[in-house]
């Protein structure tokens, strides 16, 4: 029963929406969108099956129905060093505290997303797994943890979780009750991460005059930063997308990679293998269908077998501190160099994982250039371990010439959006590539004859090599397209100067802002989100005159109502 009127006779709302008792919640938390994917797709297979279901983004979800839940299944992702994603943080402190209830009557199950190269490996979600069953919790299957490749852990996790659903809710659930509450479903994307499209390059230039001409291949492991705009047409693709989205890319692996990984491991490229009824000669497998940079668990225990090294063997070892290390600072080729092993084409195939997605933010909004997407591509190249090391990903935008193509497909980021209320001002804080979605905010600003007014800050190593897009700010600034720019370049006097210190300097009006209703946007690396929320914190504290607490409680409350938005890599 729910309130006074539905112990006589229940509205008609309440009768046509299951109890919390006799329905199965899924709370999904995601950062990327794969966390979100694999909880739809669950969702419509539990709601195909005619069982009363609702699915819930991590923040849209009263914590306080919790005690009333029954049967609860979280998904949920784990970013980089075990942090929960940006929508999950509430629900994830709210477990974890000491306001959560006892819940002796839930039954529930989690499936985590993660990636093997990161030590505390689908953290958040065995996090929640344990904090559930320490509440009281009934746990109704081990918490499943999925890799890059998604669906291998995933797609067997929701066959047993439905049957489970099945199981559990046929007693439960009176007939009546069949009515779920649904969270409405976006339109299957036409485009998608098995399914680009081919996207045509209409640009492809150095924004750091650090251009190695036309020569992605060769540049792969050069160790100037080089810095790309590219310009990609999604003409007749019927793509659509909103600035603060990213654009999926299906890359090749460099030629120079594939080489150096066919070289290490001793093995022929032109050999045809078969995997799962394909064929293809090992070169081309490994140039499109397997992770090829980053190193990952699974392929460092089939190592460790195959080369018989004790040493790489102890490293695996349940706690051994020296792993995170060996993950962070090697890349795949450096342990296949260091432990040379005897590899058979199947095993190291399937020891790799598949190549996973990429996502850029998109640079541009379509109001401004039409049926096109810019990206904005740090191409990575560092020297380690003896030899150079470039960006898989960014290695191959890095080759594009103009006229080639790109696999491309569309990855909606909601969290991330120019205010509906154009009046409304708004301070985004983007150093590096990280100013990419703003540069499509100031744009899509513009065309839309937003009123409030647009504060950037912007950091980088260098003014003369860094300055991203700087002649479009200053034009921009002019125009009064953009009203603020407040600028940090680290490496150009003694002090490193990055984007918080230039926050913490104008704190005053930052607040100011802020308090007159401003929404505020970070987008960079993830270590530099962190700095910038301690400096948020400090600055809202000393300018409102409140306590640390009062602080987070205010950061908060701006996440919750959408003002505060990060995404962070
Ligand atoms: P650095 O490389 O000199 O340390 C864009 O990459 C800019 O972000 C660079 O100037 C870089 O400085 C800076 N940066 C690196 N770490 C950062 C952090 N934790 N917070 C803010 N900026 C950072």
């Amino acid at each position: 029963s729910r309130g006074p009127a539905s112990a006589a006779t229940p509205p008609p709302a309440a009768r046509a929406e299951a109890a919390p008792g006799t329905r199965l919640t899924i709370v999904y938390g995601s950062q990327t969108g794969n966390a979100r994917r694999a909880a739809e797709a669950l969702f419509e297979r539990v709601q195909a099956a005619g069982l009363p279901a609702r699915l819930v983004r991590a923040d849209a979800y009263a914590t306080r129905e919790l005690a009333s839940e029954r049967l609860l299944y979280v998904v949920i992702s784990t970013q980089g060093e075990g942090d929960p994603p940006d929508d999950a943080i509430g629900f994830v402190e709210f477990l974890a505290g000491r306001r959560a209830p006892k819940l002796p009557e839930l039954k529930y199950a989690v499936l985590g997303l993660g990636d093997t190269s990161y030590a505390d490996f689908c953290g958040i979600a065995c996090r929640i797994d344990a904090r559930l069953a320490e509440l009281g919790a009934q746990r109704i299957a081990e918490v499943a943890m999925a890799d890059l490749d998604i669906d291998t852990v995933a797609g067997p996790w929701r066959e047993t979780a439905l049957a489970s659903a099945a199981e559990l809710l046929k007693v439960a659930a009176p007939s009546t009750a069949h009515v779920a509450t649904v969270t409405p479903l976006r339109p299957a994307a036409s485009w998608s991460h098995e399914r680009p499209f081919p996207a045509e390059v209409l640009a492809n230039q150095s924004l750091s005059g650090r251009e190695f001409r036309g020569t992605g291949f060769r540049r792969y492991g050069a160790i100037d930063k080089d810095v790309r705009h590219i310009e990609l047409s999604l003409d007749g693709s019927g793509l659509a997308y909103e600035p603060g989205d990213a654009l999926g890319i299906r890359h090749r692996n460099p030629e120079l990679l594939v080489a150096a990984v066919l070289e290490a491991t001793r093995l022929d490229g032109d050999a045809s293998v078969s995997v799962g009824g394909d064929a293809l000669p090992l070169s081309e497998w490994l140039a499109t269908r397997r992770e090829l940079s980053r190193l990952s668990r699974p392929l460092l225990s089939a190592l460790a077998q195959r080369s018989g090294s004790a040493d790489l063997a102890a490293l695996l070892e349940p706690g051994q501190p020296g792993l995170a290390a060996l993950l962070a600072d090697h890349q795949l080729i450096d342990v296949l160099r260091r432990w040379p092993a005897d590899w058979q084409p199947d095993a190291l195939l399937a020891a790799l994982r598949p190549q996973a997605q990429r996502l850029y933010s998109i640079a541009s909004s379509r109001k401004r250039v039409g049926d096109e997407a810019h990206l904005t591509v740090d191409i990575l190249g560092y020297h380690a371990h003896g030899h150079a090391h470039g960006g898989a990903a960014s290695g191959f935008l890095a080759a594009l010439d103009e006229g080639g193509q790109v696999p491309v497909y569309v990855e909606p980021n909601e969290r991330f959006r120019v205010p509906a209320d154009g009046a409304r001002d708004v301070i985004m804080i983007g150093p590096g590539t990280g100013v990419a979605p703003f540069r499509g905010f100031v744009q899509e600003r513009a065309e839309t004859g937003a009123s409030g007014r647009n504060w950037l800050f912007f950091g980088a190593q260098h003014f003369n090599t860094g300055f991203l897009y700087q002649a479009e700010w200053q034009d921009a600034l002019r125009t009064g397209e953009l009203h603020r720019l407040d600028l940090a370049f680290s490496r150009d006097q003694a002090e490193k100067v990055y984007v918080q210190h230039r926050l913490r300097e104008r704190g005053r009006d930052l607040y100011d802002w802020l308090q007159g209703g401003a929404h505020l946007y970070v987008c960079g690396a993830i270590a530099m989100g962190k700095d910038v929320h301690a400096a948020l914190l400090d600055i809202v504290a000393s300018h409102s005159g409140s306590d640390a607490e009062a602080a987070a409680e205010y950061l908060s409350t701006l996440q919750k109502e959408g003002r505060y938005a990060r995404d962070v890599y």
